[in-house]
């Protein structure tokens, strides 16, 4: 597939079970054959979970908070999503990766069944942060209008319906944040939380710290804070998606609201409650539990 006629606003390829976006279900053979290296750090979750925050936090940390080291390319190209091939410009995840130095940043929104299971293997370092449910509706919402490689949404019911069916790219979001939840038993993995890191990003940011051996002084952390606040992401051209051709930021910007609690201006009494009570179902017997509201 090498052009971006016949991919725009298309409707999702069902693959191995799940709504993939039409592109990137094609030749999944470069994800299949993918080298994974053991020193590779995986950033997996759930659409519009707050993936690039955490992507700079880790690149920052790493990067012991040089804030100009960190400016050294955009989001896109320091911490690769795997799946991702742009038509038109030749583009893949893969190939972006096979150029990278180690320790190499690895995006993904995988559902666990679909991550080559050399990750495992390989005991790469992995994070997964998730959000709740309400908010990712929301937020999924707006971009499938402001991001051309996605089909349009329709009117939020609609979506809403949609998105509660798992009829969205990579599947339901119930069954994505309750099987990373469950590989946490027998891998360790840090799996975090949007609204801990809104809550006490510092908090969070140390954890990250930890998990990837470091140790920095609290006015690095600060530093870090800082540079990966929401209002600092927000107006960073490097980080918030502006130089995406694909991307309409006039409808909707990439960086939109940042917060917990948004989906109240957006769900009525009606649909809260009939979103409440698929999820009691759906969530039914796992010990994962999500803030919708700090
Ligand atoms: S994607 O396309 O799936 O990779 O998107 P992702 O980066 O996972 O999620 C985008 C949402 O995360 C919000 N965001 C942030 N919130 C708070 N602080 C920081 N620093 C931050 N960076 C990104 C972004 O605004 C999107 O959420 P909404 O609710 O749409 O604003």
């Amino acid at each position: 597939m090498s052009s971006l006629e016949g991919v725009l606003r298309q409707d999702w390829k069902m693959f191995r079970g799940y709504p993939m976006v039409l592109p990137f279900a094609s030749n999944w053979e470069r994800i299949e054959q993918f080298q994974v290296r053991p020193d590779d750090i995986v950033i997996a979750t759930y659409p519009k979970s707050g993936t690039t925050w955490l992507s700079e936090i880790v690149d920052m940390v790493l990067n012991k908070g040089d804030v100009e080291k960190c400016e050294r390319d955009f989001i896109t190209n320091k911490v690769p999503m795997l799946e991702l091939l742009a038509p038109g410009q030749r583009i893949t995840g893969t190939d972006l990766l096979d150029k990278a130095p180690s320790p190499r940043l690895v995006k993904t929104h995988l559902p666990i069944d679909l991550l080559p299971t050399s990750f495992w293997t390989n005991r790469c370092k992995m994070f997964y942060l998730a959000r709740n449910a309400k908010d990712v509706a929301t937020s999924y919402y707006h971009f499938h209008q402001m991001n051309k490689l996605l089909p349009l949404p329709g009117p939020w019911e609609e979506f809403l319906e949609k998105f509660m069916a798992g009829k969205v790219a990579y599947g339901s979001w119930h069954d994505h944040v309750k099987s990373w939840w469950e590989r946490k038993k027998d891998y360790p993995l840090l799996y975090l939380f949007y609204e801990d890191l809104k809550e006490d990003p510092k908090r969070e940011i140390r954890k990250v710290m930890q998990f990837l051996g470091q140790d920095l002084d609290e006015s690095v952390l600060d530093k870090i804070t800082r540079h990966t606040s929401f209002e600092a992401v927000k107006d960073n051209p490097l980080l918030n998606f502006t130089n995406l051709a694909i991307m309409d930021h006039n409808i909707t910007p990439f960086m939109r609201k940042g917060m917990v609690g948004d989906w109240k201006n957006h769900f009525t009494v009606a649909q809260n409650e009939v979103f409440d009570a698929d999820y009691q179902k759906k969530m039914a017997g796992t010990t994962l539990k999500f803030r919708s509201e700090i």
